[in-house]
């Protein structure tokens, strides 16, 4: 039975998992929640998912939640290529670098939190704008100086793609989408760059995503 993700084009979380899926050469229904139009919160939707956050992934008569655990799932089941390396210390560290824009950066400026922010919060669009910034900013610095200082070339680690790299490509389309500048992180531009050049990156960005023009 085919697996089928429920997502939403512009979600960095599913983003992950539509690169994961790709890399893997999995195919998969796409089923779009239309997070803008709330409709992740609609009575239907509880079923699926007990946080009302999205991706879903249904497979195997799973259904699975969290982007990160969805990615490690699939590298288990499909081990070839691999999201995460043989050893150890390499999965420590590309653990590490997926949770720094998974945890740190991308939790406080997800939807909800922005939603909160303008709304019971009472704070305007321009203190959204600096808050995004801000943490995005915050979090591309401390990646910025580690893959830096750990000679990374055109991925965040190694020369294979990992779940690093589809943690962090669609944070950079994230910043892009908030005009971010990005011009004191050079080592992200690259690596961005060069996942964006690979059919699996490409394949799942937003703008080719089904519900694109929704
Ligand atoms: N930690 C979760 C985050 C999931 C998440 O926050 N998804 C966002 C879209 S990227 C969402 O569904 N937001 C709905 C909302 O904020 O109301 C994961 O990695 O899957």
């Amino acid at each position: 039975m085919a697996m089928k993700l429920y997502n939403y084009f512009r979600s960095s979380a599913s983003f992950r998992v539509r690169i994961a899926l790709n890399l893997k050469g999995l195919s998969y229904e796409y089923i779009p929640i239309h997070l803008a139009k709330g409709e992740h919160l609609l009575e239907a939707f509880a079923p699926l998912s007990a946080d009302r956050l999205l991706p879903v992934l249904e497979t195997e008569g799973l259904r699975l939640s969290q982007s990160l655990a969805i990615c490690e799932y699939l590298d288990e089941v499909y081990p070839e290529p691999k999201l995460l390396p043989g050893d150890a210390s390499a999965r420590a560290q590309v653990r590490a670098l997926s949770q720094m824009v998974a945890c740190e950066i991308h939790p406080l400026n997800n939807l909800r939190v922005l939603k909160h922010l303008t709304g019971p919060m009472g704070q305007s669009e321009s203190a959204k704008i600096e808050w995004i910034h801000h943490w995005i900013h915050t979090g591309f610095k401390a990646l910025e100086t580690l893959l830096t200082e750990r000679g990374a070339k055109q991925f965040c680690w190694g020369d294979q793609p990992t779940l690093a790299d589809a943690c962090l490509v669609p944070q950079v389309f994230s910043a892009q989408r908030f005009e971010v500048s990005l011009d004191a992180y050079p080592t992200i531009r690259r690596i961005h760059e060069h996942c964006m050049s690979l059919d699996a990156f490409d394949q799942a960005q937003p703008s080719r995503c089904p519900d694109a023009a929704a």
